[in-house]
């Protein structure tokens, strides 16, 4: 097994100017034929392609068959030694979608076929130059039975349909935009449609499309509507127009990532389309709309301007992110959507960091590309480009967007053009900052303030190192923004923007006319560990006071982990809670004002990721522990104020807007601490049937999980039951299963695995069950006889023979194993072995359990 590394890149030796594909689709042997013209671009190079589980049936260069003798089919790739400078190429393959469970390249979803290219799943699909930089213009396709396939999709514009005396209906399309073939999609099925259509900003309509299983139709408005929003603001925001006159998306149950964004065709996993008031929740509505818009806005920044190389992944995903938080941010409550960032940055991606499987947002060595589609690519890579609007301002951003684009169209590019771009068109130096694309790991800053009443002169010490990660071992001082908000005696504020470029600096400030209380981070500014030295009370200013409500989240979770480690060294979770806090939270409760959402964040205990997160050995129980002593204490502090909140939040039907959502967000808040009492079942069961929208229903099974309720079975029971025959449903069902706190947890998942909506081949299912189990259950997954290990590994073995993709995401809770106590480690470390020991393992999951183990 061979990584390929960054600085091994070389340009391709032909080019593919243009491709005639042909399929004739038959789930078992479906015929694939593809006419590509070929230009050499490197004197005396062979030609060798991709290609991956494929029958090769025929190669003709120029219309002359090739005999076996002339080429080379060894490996995953076919090779023509001698070809001439310029050639028509033809290829003739034959392919099983029914037995692609790893659902890349064409694959069965149901009866309907679907493709998957990206990264590299266009090789399962014909021999080709599977590689970002081949960009071709595409002419496609495709043969059906007519009555059983009555859509046969691809990219661009539909130029011919017929159907033939033999009852096969026969589609062809073009698309204009030369493409990377990761971009290349088809679909075929039996669909309900739903049409709409968009006038682009000059004035050209466009045909939108939205196609859904047969009966679903009712669950795509809200899909359809929010493509249009943000056709629009993409329109607003950076002035880019669509470009096709047509616009597809397809959503299917079958999916290993969340969406794609196909040029003209974009493939979505149904969970991120398909929505009605009764199945989705506010969550959901959420996700719907921004990742629409995320692969709406990839047309743009992945598609118009693809890259270079696999590694340059972050240069359309971080934007592509970047971009679809702003939309979001327009769209809603811009507070949470910055919170709900900064929380997967604090878990998920500061954990990556801390993993063996820690990279840059830009990659250097890869064995397996599925595997660096990460939190910290996508993520922090969104940060990336986030603080170099900080830094650049809004228009300077804007500016530097379009001359990116402009220089760029139609090319594969790399990240350091975007760079480039940024500052040409801003004329700002930006080489110190482009070490945060080339630097892994989390940056610890360090910040301390001194004031001299004498002078009036504030000075303010910020520090930063970043520690070795399992990739790198040297650290250089990067170019951090740091947003700062002095609070001065008397509702004074400044707003400050500190650019920190050494290892330590100081800043000061005159005319400072009393020592104030300094907001350091203000909105998370950039993507890294603070350590600050203010005060208990400072923190709880801060959360009363600060302008930002993302700096006074923060500051409360600040203060709660800092009251966590107090716990965890031995003190008495009572005592260290000031009567301050009980004020500052019954006031909240009392008057929770109009930003509901804002009010119930900060009415929450941090997780047990993002504690964790700051220490380098877990102390697993300790914090589960803390967390526990500490949510009774609230809730038995706080009680009857919890209660009138609850009653006092106004309820109304059903609507997916801010306000909306914000009440039904603390109502749900108060529900899960009012759980906590012993005489809450009554209300848990009313919440749940009242409710007449899906956020109250999961509201009323989480609170009553979480506290361990006899209420929870039969609510759950009730709720499986009533969603038996609704996979998007049952899959919340499958998630509340795994979820539960308790032992019982083992059980529940045995059971769900014979539920008859349960399938191990579809990605949906998995993920609901185990990925819910091992990445939001943090006590039974971590359960100290190693059960929750050994379950987690069964089913990464299974799920490595079907989807290795999806296996080598599921695993990830367990690479870590060296940040654990003696006996989790070694429980962990088992597991791992076992995998590490079989013989057939995917290259995804090798990748992961060798770094792991060494
Ligand atoms: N489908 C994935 C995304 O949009 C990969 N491009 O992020
Ligand atoms: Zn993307």
């Amino acid at each position: 097994r061979q990584a390929k590394s960054r600085h091994d890149y070389q340009p391709p030796a032909f080019l593919i100017p243009t491709i005639d594909l042909h399929f004739e689709l038959d789930s078992a042997a479906t015929i694939v034929s593809s006419v590509m013209q070929l230009r050499r671009q490197t004197a005396g190079a062979a030609l060798k392609l991709d290609g991956q589980h494929l029958k090769l049936l025929q190669v003709l260069i120029d219309n002359k068959q090739l005999s076996d003798a002339q080429y080379d089919l060894s490996g995953e790739s076919l090779t023509i030694p001698d070809v001439p400078d310029a050639f028509e190429l033809k290829i003739v393959t034959q392919i099983a979608p029914v037995e692609n469970t790893a659902l890349e390249g064409l694959y069965m979803a149901g009866n309907s076929y679907c493709t998957q290219c990206e990264a590299e799943g266009f090789r399962r699909i014909s021999y080709f130059l599977d590689r970002p930089d081949v960009l071709s213009e595409y002419r496609v396709t495709i043969k059906a039975a007519a009555a059983s396939y009555p859509y046969l999709l691809s990219n661009g514009n539909k130029i011919a349909e017929h159907i033939t005396a033999d009852g096969s209906r026969i589609v062809q399309w073009h698309d204009p935009f030369p493409k990377p073939c990761y971009l290349f999609a088809l679909v075929a099925g039996d669909y309900d449609l739903l049409e709409d259509n968009f006038i682009t900003a000059s004035g050209r309509e466009v045909a939108l499309q939205l196609f859904v299983d047969k009966g679903q139709a009712h669950r795509g408005d809200f899909a359809l509507q929010a493509l249009k929003r943000a056709m629009r603001w993409d329109e607003q925001r950076f002035n880019l127009e669509y470009d096709l006159d047509i616009y597809m998306v397809v959503a299917t149950d079958f999916f290993n990532m969340g969406a794609m964004e196909n040029k003209g065709l974009n493939v979505f996993n149904s969970k991120y389309v398909l929505a009605e008031t009764a199945t989705a929740t506010d969550r959901d509505y959420f996700n719907i709309e921004s990742i629409i818009g995320h692969e709406y806005f990839h047309n743009w920044t992945g598609n118009r301007v693809t890259c270079q190389d696999w590694f340059q992944l972050s240069l359309k995903e971080g934007l592509t992110v970047f971009r679809d938080q702003e939309f979001s941010a327009d769209m809603g409550s811009a507070t949470l959507c910055r919170i709900d960032a900064v929380k997967l940055i604090r878990t998920a991606q500061f954990a990556e960091d801390a993993s063996p499987m820690a990279h840059p947002i830009r990659p250097e060595s890869v064995l397996e590309m599925n595997n660096f589609y990460t939190v910290t690519v996508y993520d922090k890579g969104a940060e990336v480009i986030r603080m170099l609007q900080t830094i650049l301002g809004k228009e300077g951003f804007a500016q530097g967007m379009a001359l990116y684009l402009k220089r760029h169209d139609g090319q594969a590019a790399t990240c350091d053009d975007f760079i480039r771009a940024m500052q040409d068109a801003n004329r700002y130096d930006l080489s110190q900052f482009a070490l945060w694309y080339s630097q892994s790991g989390t940056t610890q800053l360090t910040a301390s303030q001194q004031y001299d009443a004498a002078t009036q002169v504030l000075t303010l010490t910020l520090g930063q190192s970043t520690a070795a990660t399992a990739d790198q071992s040297v650290k250089k001082a990067l170019l951090i923004p740091v947003r700062i908000e002095l609070l001065l005696s008397g509702n004074e504020k400044q707003s400050h923007l500190l650019l920190l470029t050494e290892y330590d600096q100081v800043f000061s400030f005159n005319n400072i006319s009393n020592e104030p209380v300094v907001v350091w981070l203000e909105h998370f500014s950039a993507p890294v560990k603070l350590q600050q030295q203010s005060s208990d009370d400072a923190l709880l200013h801060i959360a009363a006071f600060a302008t930002d409500g993302v700096a006074r989240w923060d500051a409360i979770q600040q203060f709660w982990s800092r009251k966590v480690a107090e716990v965890i060294a031995g003190k008495n979770a009572q005592h260290v809670l000031p009567p301050k806090l009980f004020q500052m939270m019954q006031s909240w409760l009392r008057d929770p004002g109009d930003d509901k959402a804002l009010i119930a964040e900060l009415l929450s205990l941090p997780d047990f990721e993002t504690l964790a997160e700051q220490y380098e050995q877990i102390p697993v129980d300790g914090i589960l522990s803390a967390l526990e002593q500490f949510r009774q204490i609230i809730a038995d502090r706080l009680q009857s104020d919890f209660v009138s909140c609850y009653q006092q939040v106004p309820v109304s039907a059903y609507q997916y807007d801010e306000a909306s959502v914000g009440n039904r967000r603390l109502r749900a808040l108060c529900l899960g601490y009012i759980a906590f009492q012993h005489n809450s079942q009554q209300l848990l069961q009313a919440h749940y049937h009242q409710a007449d929208n899906m956020s109250d229903t999961i509201a009323a099974l989480m609170a009553s999980q979480q506290a361990q309720t006899d209420t929870f079975k039969a609510l759950l029971a009730d709720f499986s039951q009533r969603w038996n025959s609704d996979v998007l449903v049952m899959d919340k069902a499958f998630g509340l299963a795994a979820t539960q706190p308790s032992e019982q947890v083992f059980t529940s998942i045995e059971e769900m695995q014979s539920h008859p909506l349960f399938s191990w081949k579809n990605p949906n299912r998995v993920r609901a069950l185990f990925s819910a189990f091992s990445m939001r259950n943090p006590r039974q997954f971590h359960s100290a006889d190693g059960k929750g290990y050994q379950l987690l590994q069964y089913a990464v073995a299974k799920m490595d023979a079907i989807n290795p993709q999806v296996a080598a995401r599921l695993i990830t809770p367990l690479l870590s194993w060296r940040r654990y106590d003696e006996s989790r480690q070694q429980a962990m470390r088992n597991v791992l072995q076992v995998l590490a020991d079989s013989s057939s393992l995917s290259n995804d999951v090798f990748e992961k359990v060798s770094r792991s183990l060494s």
